[in-house]
């Protein structure tokens, strides 16, 4: 765990020319020689020794140019090989090779085993537990692969690249030979072996050239690929219409593994996938997972031109993959559903996610310059936020200068490992523009406050805009950041006002600039006095501080072109009744809500006019984690939960009729489909359902939705809806047994059942954690098991996890102490849950504090897990 600061930076020594990596598999002894070539590089010291990276590894041989290299010229540890003495200038072959024990690599980083398969995780620094070798993004070099292994235990051998040939071999053993040509880091090669069903497809791609697809999964799975093989077929079609990049080898795989830290992984040709992103059927995945799947498989897909063919010099250019492929595969999904509520999806997310990181002790900014453990940098700042950044690019310079810089972009820098410099500089040299101060936006931490006020005479309409920028680790003091608002003027008929002139500052179209820390701008002609709506389309990750009157917000709602803007604007009318309803329920006061609100909100619902996803979405109020959010402080979720359950029935109440004729009009019928539309109404209907169980408090209507459900989405809803509206009734124990029974033999579906157990409200809901990790479905070894019931109960569960007295603290504690050892990235990121603690009311934050501090006092921690503690007790 050193300390790794970006200025330090510089190329390796030698230059890594080619690659060629014999496997020979054993479940726990797999032999791995390793042929390197390398030269040095020109200008480097002739004495300067090669140094490579390892990590738990034992050498077992070290050939120079296929003789053995004396002991005297090398040093050796686990974690370094250091070879002196090597050719000034004429290139050399290095072969390491060394033992590892895949059975053994609970880490799930490196080569390891996860139901019988061998499989590679490297990104970011997993390769150097393969074998010793230059373990860095800007290292890149074509790959040949050999794997040897026994024939029957390993029907399927894949590797990155075109397939080169294979055969039998001596004795029940089998070989396969693959070739990647295009030159990549180590952190994208990827070995997969064993028995494993296939699904196959081909694609043409733009210039008429066949690419065979192929996705691998689990025997007898194979038909719930269905849906991620479309998917990565119109991505492949997308990413050629929109940004003209097209397939560059003969095949492209993916694997369905059961054992995965993250969500996938985009090694060159060969993805490798948490099968709960590939498989898909209506009765065991939600619309969710249907999303989810299509975004990922995007995602990976788009990062072989954004992260592979163009990767990243160092680790501290993260975002130039991430936040860039983000953006790419949000586009992606905007285009294949409904743009404005992938928006407003996409805006909760990062508000509920990457606010609170960015306003807490892990804040850290987009490009940081500093770390200590690379896989805790994985963070919805490097990838949310950078999307964003991305996106406010795109805003800044049209549809078409965003163009321009991209194609600059993948003509330039083809082949290298770049910067986030040398990205936006090629938006720069193809707009002639200066993003100067737009960069500090990769620089400087925290979410900008953006205080907002307006004034309205003779037709004269004045908006005074202040920026601040909080202070966040490493940095106190900020500059003022170039700003993109969306806006419009709305007048009293719903039209958007077209001022005469503007002073004060840039605006071009519907974009204000803000660039200064305080800016007036000055609207002339308006006829009558206009309602502003600020920030549409979320066009800049801020918040604003703007108090805009009910009526303003409510001809918003109604009028605005912007449908996310809508939404925003319901979303802004719901947050201080929130807020006062937590504050009353905290002093024991009856809850009282704004009919204004509440009309507003049924107003929308109500809409045919309005697609049902986006009425769906204006239905579902802001998160308990979101008013804990907009509160900042000295908070109580006993409080918040109390607060916002009144309200909802407040709401169900007065929208009793509608809900009623929601549920019916909304029924989907015929055999299930996962396209936007049918997922919009089974989430409108659903919204629904869940605001009727307030208004009858009874769980019969839902009760009878999990009877009736054909489908997975309307299952989990009812399932969920029982349990943590009606967690006491029969009802609910019997849907329970029910899921249970029928889905026991199917790991992802159960993963559900321990979700929504895990998140049901209350004080108890330790012991029934507890309870379920005795569940002889519990797994404490796969990380999807782990964080559906011990990562659901701490990010999602505010009262159970929040108790009062500390135990939900200290259950955390000991189940990362108890994960570490095992699988620090799993822990590392399990405890992130507690990034907030303290905003919350002193008593809670003792408790958390000093369940952080046993944690810190542990005698072994790994470096992600000391990372992440260190930096949130700071
Ligand atoms: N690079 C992966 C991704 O696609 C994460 N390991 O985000
Ligand atoms: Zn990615």
């Amino acid at each position: 765990g050193q300390i790794v600061n970006l200025a330090d930076y510089r190329p390796t020594d030698f230059v890594l020319e080619r690659v060629d990596l014999t496997f020979e598999l054993d479940p726990t002894n797999t032999k791995v020689d390793a042929r390197l070539i390398f030269h040095r590089r020109e200008g480097v010291d002739a004495k300067a020794p090669l140094v490579l990276d390892g990590d738990e590894l034992k050498l077992s041989g070290l050939l120079f140019d296929q003789r053995e290299v004396p002991a005297s010229q090398y040093d050796v540890t686990p974690e370094l090989l250091t070879i002196r003495d090597l050719p000034a200038e004429a290139p050399f072959e290095i072969t390491v090779t060394t033992y590892i024990n895949p059975e053994a690599n609970t880490q799930l980083m490196g080569l390891y085993r996860t139901n019988g398969i061998y499989c590679t995780q490297c990104e970011a620094e997993g390769f150097r537990r393969i074998t010793y070798f230059p373990d860095r993004p800007d290292v890149l070099a074509p790959y040949t692969i050999t794997i040897i292994g026994d024939k029957a235990a390993n029907p399927v051998m894949l590797s990155n690249g075109n397939f080169l040939g294979g055969a039998g071999y001596d004795e029940g053993r089998a070989f396969a030979a693959w070739f990647d040509p295009h030159p990549k880091p180590s952190y994208l090669f990827a070995l997969v072996a064993g028995d494993l069903g296939v699904i196959e497809d081909k694609f043409v791609t733009m210039s008429e050239r066949e690419v065979t697809l192929k996705i691998y999964v689990e025997h007898g799975k194979e038909d719930r690929a269905a849906y991620a093989m479309d998917a990565l077929k119109r991505s492949m079609k997308w990413d050629e219409e929109r940004f003209g990049r097209e397939y560059d080898l003969d095949i492209f795989q993916i694997v369905a593994v059961s054992d995965f830290n993250m969500g996938a992984m985009e090694n060159k040709g060969l993805n490798v996938f948490n099968d709960k992103y590939v498989l898909a059927d209506p009765a065991t995945a939600t619309d969710q997972d249907y999303a989810n799947i299509e975004a990922i498989i995007a995602h990976e897909y788009f990062h072989n031109w954004t992260g592979n063919r163009i990767t990243c010099r160092d680790w501290f250019q993260l975002c130039l993959k991430e936040g860039l492929t983000v953006y790419r595969d949000h586009e992606f999904s905007a285009d294949m559903r409904s743009r404005a509520v992938k928006r407003i999806a996409e805006v909760r997310h990062l508000k509920s996610e990457q606010f609170p990181e960015d306003a807490g002790p892990l804040a850290h900014p987009v490009r940081p310059t500093v770390y200590r453990e690379i896989n805790n940098f994985y963070t919805t700042t490097v990838y949310e936020k950078g999307s964003e950044v991305t996106r406010m690019i795109a805003t800044l310079l049209g549809a078409d200068g965003f163009k321009a810089g991209m194609d600059l972009y993948f003509e330039r820098h083809d082949g290298d490992a770049a910067t986030v410099e040398d990205f936006v500089k090629c938006f720069e040299d193809a707009n002639g523009r200066d993003l100067s101060q737009f960069s500090r936006w990769y620089h400087q931490a925290g979410t900008p406050l953006v205080s907002v006020s307006t004034a309205y005479d003779a037709g004269t309409f004045t908006l005074t805009l202040e920026q601040t920028i909080p202070a966040t680790p490493g940095q106190t003091t900020k500059e003022p950041m170039h700003i993109p608002l969306s806006f419009a003027l709305i007048l009293d008929n719903g039209s958007i006002a077209e001022p005469a002139s503007v002073s004060g500052g840039e605006v071009s179209g519907d974009i204000l600039h803000l660039t200064e820390r305080s800016q007036t701008f000055v609207f002339t002609g308006i006829s009558s006095r206009p309602v502003l709506s600020l920030n549409r389309s979320f066009s800049a990750p801020i918040n604003l501080a703007f108090d805009q009157p009910t009526e303003d917000l409510v001809h918003i709602a109604r009028h605005d072109t912007d449908l996310f803007s809508r939404w925003q604007a319901l979303n802004d009318l719901a947050v201080p009744n929130l807020i006062q309803a937590t504050s009353d329920a905290r002093d024991g006061k009856p809850v009282t809500v704004d009919p204004a609100f509440i009309a507003a909100l049924l107003e929308a619902a109500a809409d045919a006019k309005l697609e049902p996803a986006f009425r769906a979405q204006a239905l579902t109020l802001p998160s308990e984690a979101d008013i804990a959010r907009e509160l900042g402080c000295n908070n109580n979720p006993d409080a918040i939960h109390a607060g916002r359950q009144a309200v909802l029935a407040a709401i169900a109440e007065a929208g009793c009729d509608t809900f009623l004729a929601l549920s019916e009009e909304m029924r989907v019928e015929g055999a299930f489909k996962p396209d936007a539309a049918s997922a919009g109404k089974r989430s409108l209907r659903n919204a629904a359902l869940g605001y009727l169980a307030f208004a009858e408090n009874t769980p019969a209507r839902a009760a009878e939705a999990f009877a009736k459900a054909d489908n997975m989405t309307d299952l989990a809803q009812a399932l969920t809806l029982l349990t943590h509206r009606f967690p006491a009734s029969a009802e609910a124990k019997d849907a329970l047994e029910t899921f249970a029974k029928r889905f026991a033999d199917n790991p992802l579906v159960i993963d559900k059942w321990f979700l929504i157990q895990a998140t049901i409200p209350g004080e108890d809901s330790i012991s029934r954690v507890k309870t379920l990790m005795e569940d002889e479905k519990f797994n404490a070894s796969n990380p999807n098991r782990v964080r559906s019931l011990v990562g659901a109960f701490a990010f999602s569960n505010a009262t159970g996890f929040n108790r009062a007295d500390g135990e939900g603290y200290r259950f955390l504690a000991a189940q990362i102490l108890a994960i570490d050892p095992k699988n620090p990235q799993l822990a590392a990121r399990i405890l992130t849950s507690m990034r907030s603690w303290r905003s919350l009311e002193s008593a809670r934050a003792d408790h958390a504090r000093a369940a952080l501090m046993e944690i810190e006092r542990a005698p072994q921690l790994s470096t992600d897990v000391r990372d992440i503690v260190e930096r949130m007790l700071k």
